[in-house]
């Protein structure tokens, strides 16, 4: 039976090729999609083709593209590829869409998570032409099933001219009743309260509701989400995780945390999945989470009975566990939520809940500053996503990074950060696989010497012991101090020597 019940909408089903063709060059398009899960699988690429063929006839065609967050080569690559993308918001980490914005074919507006609907709704982003949204099933009044990532989807439909709707038979009909999508969101002076006081709680209704008028195609598919295997966590990110597990474990001996912790947020990666297998050992019980996406170790936490509740706003899992999410979503849509972006991001819920939140980095600087974006500052490799949405509301603010990299030609902690994402004043705990250096209550001269001797890689930490003392006796004050001739020498000397060791 077809997914597609409502008699209006049945009509209009039709191909990708055609339905891409109702995409005009300049138009803002908003994409559904977040870390690989929920992403239109076929306009993107039937789109693609009509841009390429545009080209090569001597025409200019490129869209602006809003997603939820990162997407899938099906999306971003493939768009990427034929030079389609003009403006690209709010995050991304596809290599070509990367290299792209990297070459200044596209630009790209690194946009904190939470803050783009919100910027929609107000029409700061300028016009949005078009919705392109994958969904689980249209039923007989109307109303859409959401599917394996709700991200900005709401906005998009609500304020999308016209909707394009791929129904997606892969995604399981049982995660209906899993999504909260709440409507309540106003611009100020409007805005109220969300009265979100548990992580598990639902405050909105299952299904997106949509003016049906507003629907120009329906797609059906059964392509899958496409998400990459993980890696098994290597020695470092095992030993960075253990070194997190042992802080929350004294935090909680020292009564600042309960001993069932708060609700946690990890960032994606290798040293994430390492913390929720360390927590799956550890003693703490009835976790929660309230995060971002729910990765392959928040699943067997649920699965062990360790975490009780998870709410996020996408599926981030290995092909493995998201065969297993689609065979028995029935059974964890108890346990999960998946809300919208602006939701699941909100500082004022990271806030009241008192999220512990931990997120990779590129860099950190002696005196606690993080940058999470950039190559040796200018080069964008994602872009900032929801950290600082988490960073700067949570109670407990954690980044972790390796020491070195590119085989120890950088180093990073460096004397100043070449790019500034999270500030000294929202980072409170520095962790790589040296060490951990816990940076609450401390000036910045105390911050520096904590993590140089706590995180820094050892081939490194002699200059650095260097270059505080230094910057100590030649600053114009001795607050933070730094020798701004030298503060950026060592990225400096990486790009003209390949590597930030002296000669
Ligand atoms: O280079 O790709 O050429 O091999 O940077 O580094 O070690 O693979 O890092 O995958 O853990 O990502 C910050 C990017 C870390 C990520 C970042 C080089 C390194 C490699 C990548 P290659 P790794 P990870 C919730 C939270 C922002 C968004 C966020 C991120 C490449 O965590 O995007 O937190 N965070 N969201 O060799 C120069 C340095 C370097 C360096 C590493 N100091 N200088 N290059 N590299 N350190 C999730 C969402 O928002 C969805």
């Amino acid at each position: 039976m077809s997914r597609v019940q409502n008699k209006k909408l049945r009509k209009k089903i039709t191909t990708a090729a055609e339905a891409a063709k109702l995409i005009k060059p300049g138009h803002n398009v908003g994409m559904s999609g977040f870390t690989g899960a929920g992403y239109p699988k076929e306009i993107p690429g039937a789109l693609a083709a009509e841009i390429k063929a545009a080209h090569e006839r001597g025409e200019e065609f490129q869209i602006g593209l809003l997603t939820g967050a990162s997407t899938a080569p099906e999306l971003d690559g493939v768009l990427a590829d034929v030079d389609g993308i003009s403006f690209r918001t709010p995050y991304q980490s596809d290599p070509i869409m990367r290299r792209k914005i990297n070459e200044g074919i596209s630009e790209y507006a690194d946009i904190h998570l939470s803050h783009l609907a919100p910027m929609i709704w107000a029409g700061s982003m300028g016009k949005l032409n078009t919705a392109v949204v994958e969904v689980t099933a249209v039923k007989e009044d109307g109303l859409l099933v959401p599917s394996s990532s709700v991200g900005n989807n709401k906005t998009f439909l609500d304020q999308a001219d016209q909707i394009i709707l791929e129904v997606n038979t892969w995604q399981s009909a049982e995660l209906e009743g899993m999504h909260d999508i709440y409507y309540g969101t106003r611009l100020p002076p409007e805005r109220q309260p969300v009265m979100l006081t548990h992580t598990g709680d639902r405050i909105g209704q299952r299904n997106y509701k949509i003016d049906l008028d507003k629907v120009v195609a329906v797609i059906e598919t059964d392509a899958p989400d496409r998400n990459t295997p993980f890696k098994p966590a290597d020695e470092d990110s095992k030993k960075m995780a253990g070194y997190f597990l042992e802080f929350l474990t004294h935090e909680v001996k020292q009564k600042r945390l309960p001993k069932d912790l708060l609700p946690l947020q990890s960032g994606v990666g290798n040293v994430a999945n390492a913390v929720l297998a360390g927590l799956a050992e550890g003693p703490f019980e009835y976790l929660t989470s309230y995060t971002e996406v729910i990765q392959d170790g928040m699943v067997d936490l649920i699965d062990s009975g360790k975490m009780v509740v998870a709410s996020a706003t996408a599926f981030s899992l290995s092909p493995e566990y998201a065969h297993r999410m689609n065979e028995e979503a029935r059974h964890y849509r108890d346990k999960i939520v998946l809300r919208p972006q602006e939701i699941s991001n909100h500082p004022e819920m990271i806030r009241r809940l008192g999220v512990i939140a931990c997120n990779g980095m590129i860099e950190a600087d002696i005196y606690g500053n993080v940058n999470s974006t950039h190559i040796m500052g200018s080069k964008m490799q994602n872009g900032i996503g929801g950290s600082a949405d988490f960073t700067r509301n949570s109670f407990i603010s954690a980044f972790v990074t390796p020491s070195i990299a590119k085989g120890g030609a950088i180093s990073c902690i460096v004397p100043m950060v070449s790019h500034h994402d999270h500030t000294e004043h929202d980072v409170q705990v520095l962790i790589t696989e040296q060490g951990l250096a816990d940076l609450r209550g401390k000036s910045p001269k105390q911050r520096a010497k904590l993590i140089i001797a706590n995180c820094a890689h050892p081939t490194y930490r002699p200059m650095l012991e260097e270059y505080f003392e230094h910057a100590q006796k030649v600053a114009n004050g001795l607050q933070t101090p730094h020798d701004l001739r030298l503060s950026l020498s060592w990225h400096q000397r990486f790009l003209e020597t390949g590597t930030m060791q002296p000669a």
